[in-house]
């Protein structure tokens, strides 16, 4: 093993999240930061997914940067959602312009992450045998950045090609002429179907879980919209946070869905439907995401859309959602996505009723042992959502006088814990990045991946300028923190569905609601005043010496 390279800070992953907190501690703060990134570029998630179709469903003109008012004004959206090429262009954008790349170094992927209480040093190691060493730790490891293929029987007998949508080949594939399956529904399957029914000779889709979803209504980007987006940019961004989803510009509802009459809640259900997006529909009414009743209003509306847009009615009722309510798994947008399974070369198979067997070496066999051949398979078969690239590197810290050992995959056996989804308790000065238990997943995750990395800059100055070397939450603040993440979820609909935000979707992983979605508002409030009381909920090592975190020359 190489001798540990020594920095002040070290973070995991060069996504949003990891370019921006190099920023903010070299640029802001002075510190020696270096970044190590298992790709060979930037970008994190859009770096990895580039499927077909693969576009944002978050509005272009907010799905970016906050941080500064120039990049905001110089950079132009060509469509309404971004798409996977130009989200990439945007991220290797601000890490040129903001001369970033000096301080990554990539194709490094971390295997081990090590605190040492006595020295308060972390060491990473690499899956090539380098070690880095630093007293500060940030994870940017990414929520859904562990791709995960079930484990079928005979995956490896099946002898045409495989693709997972979030590994997809630089190169891009052409499925001309070929026989394709695709496996999942969410949203990596929904926006990848229409463009590979384009190319494929036949595409069949295998379906275990129907998903809801909405029209992007997605289009070249609105040059006046823009001007005026632009113009206001600095209030938006700052009412971002005071939203529940982190998105301005969506005055919260008041009305209960029950409280309107069906004629008015199908007139608004079809404006929205129109105007496209998701938040806009759930904020149709105030209680679609809290209220069975008030939910299965707008379940029917959207029934009967697929019912009006689906030729065969057989397929049609596949395509219905009926095992969860709308919203509670991740809402999906689409650009012509039911319209595809009217084209007679696309088929859809049941995977909950006749489920998948196995791969053979032609290609898929049912259950009931039908079998399918194919040239192609896709897996567009989702995450290890949330805790997966935290679990993947080996992350413990040591006690070397007690001789006491934490490993956080053991401390997280029954589900993640953590307070307020930055720290976890037993691991000083390691901070995560829209972490289980923050709203990140469930708001616009640049603006949530630039409030943490704004709380840690802000919590990192304080120690500074306190003389304090480490900070961990304590055992309670983290129990009361998690409970209370629990018991916000258990107040909506969202525990109701089997979904990666409960980590339903991997075989014995705990079943726990992992964001809090009491609102991008409420964290805000919170995170704040845990600040302002001089990080209450948190406990300090004092620093015998300036630690090279307080060295800082800034
Ligand atoms: O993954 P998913 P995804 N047999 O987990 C199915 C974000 N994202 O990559 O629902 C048959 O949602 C599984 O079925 P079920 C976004 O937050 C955003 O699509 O478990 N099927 C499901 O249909 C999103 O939520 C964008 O019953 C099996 C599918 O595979 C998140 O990433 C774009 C199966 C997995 O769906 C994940 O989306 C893309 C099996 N054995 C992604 N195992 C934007 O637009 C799994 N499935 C921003």
């Amino acid at each position: 093993m190489s001798t540990a390279q020594q920095f002040d800070a070290l973070i995991v992953g060069a996504g949003v999240s990891g370019v921006y907190a190099l920023y903010r501690l070299r640029d802001k703060l002075g510190l020696n930061v270096q970044v190590l990134e298992a790709g060979d570029g930037v970008g994190g998630t859009w770096y990895w997914n580039r499927y077909p179709g693969c576009r944002c469903d978050v509005e272009s003109l907010e799905y970016s940067f906050g941080f500064d008012p120039e990049l905001e004004q110089e950079w132009s959206w060509p469509e309404r959602y971004g798409n996977q090429p130009e989200i990439l262009d945007y991220v290797n954008h601000v890490a040129d312009r903001f001369d970033l790349r000096r301080n990554i170094q990539f194709e490094t992927r971390v295997n081990h992450a090590t605190y040492d209480r006595k020295t308060n040093l972390w060491t990473l190691e690499t899956e090539a045998g380098e070690t880095f060493c630093a007293p500060i730790c940030i994870m940017a490891t990414g929520n859904l950045s562990i791709p995960r293929v079930p484990d079928f029987p005979g995956l490896d007998d099946f002898q045409g090609e495989t693709y997972h949508t979030g590994l997809w080949p630089h190169e891009g594939v052409d499925f001309t002429g070929k026989r394709v399956a695709v496996i999942g529904t969410g949203s990596s399957g929904v926006q990848s179907i229409p463009i590979i029914a384009s190319q494929a000779e036949t595409l069949t889709v295998f379906q275990r879980t129907a998903n809801y979803i909405l029209p992007a209504a997605n289009g070249p980007m609105n040059r006046e919209i823009e001007a005026q987006h632009k113009a206001t940019y600095r209030e938006r961004r700052k009412a971002a946070y005071d939203t529940p989803f982190g998105i301005a510009g969506y005055p919260p509802p008041e009305k209960s869905a029950l409280e309107a009459t069906p004629a008015e809640r199908n007139a608004l259900y079809e404006q929205k439907w129109q105007e496209g997006g998701s938040i806009s529909f759930l904020y149709a009414y105030n209680d679609l995401l809290t209220n069975d009743d008030a939910n299965k209003t707008a379940r029917e509306f959207v029934h009967d859309k697929i019912r009006a847009i689906v030729k065969d009615q057989t397929i049609a009722e596949m395509l219905c959602p009926n095992d969860h309510p709308m919203g509670t798994k991740r809402l999906v947008l689409d650009t012509g996505y039911y319209e595809t399974y009217n084209k007679q070369h696309v088929h859809l198979v049941n995977a909950r009723q006749t489920p998948i067997a196995g791969l053979t070496p032609k290609g898929i066999r049912l259950e009931d042992g039908t079998e399918y051949e194919f040239d192609a398979i896709v897996f567009a078969t989702g995450f290890d959502a949330m805790t997966g690239a935290l679990k993947e590197i080996d992350i413990r810290s040591v006690d070397s006088d007690s001789g006491d050992v934490r490993s956080l995959t053991e401390d997280w056996h029954a589900g993640p814990y953590t307070m307020l989804g930055i720290m976890s308790a037993g691991f000083p000065n390691m901070f995560m990045i829209t972490g289980p238990g923050s709203p990140g997943v469930k708001s616009q995750m640049i603006l949530s991946c630039e409030q943490h990395v704004d709380w840690i800059t802000d919590c990192l100055t304080y120690m500074r300028e306190h003389g304090k070397a480490a900070i961990e939450p304590t055992e309670q603040s983290q129990h009361d923190w998690t409970m209370h993440v629990k018991e916000v979820a258990d107040q909506t609909l969202y525990p109701k569905a089997a979904s990666w935000y409960m980590g339903a979707n991997i075989p014995g992983k705990p079943r726990v609601f992992m964001p809090y979605v009491g609102g991008v508002n409420r964290y805000k409030a919170k995170i704040e005043a845990v600040a302002a009381n001089g990080y209450e909920g948190f406990t300090f090592t004092p620093a015998k010496e300036p630690s090279l975190a307080l060295a800082g020359d800034d």
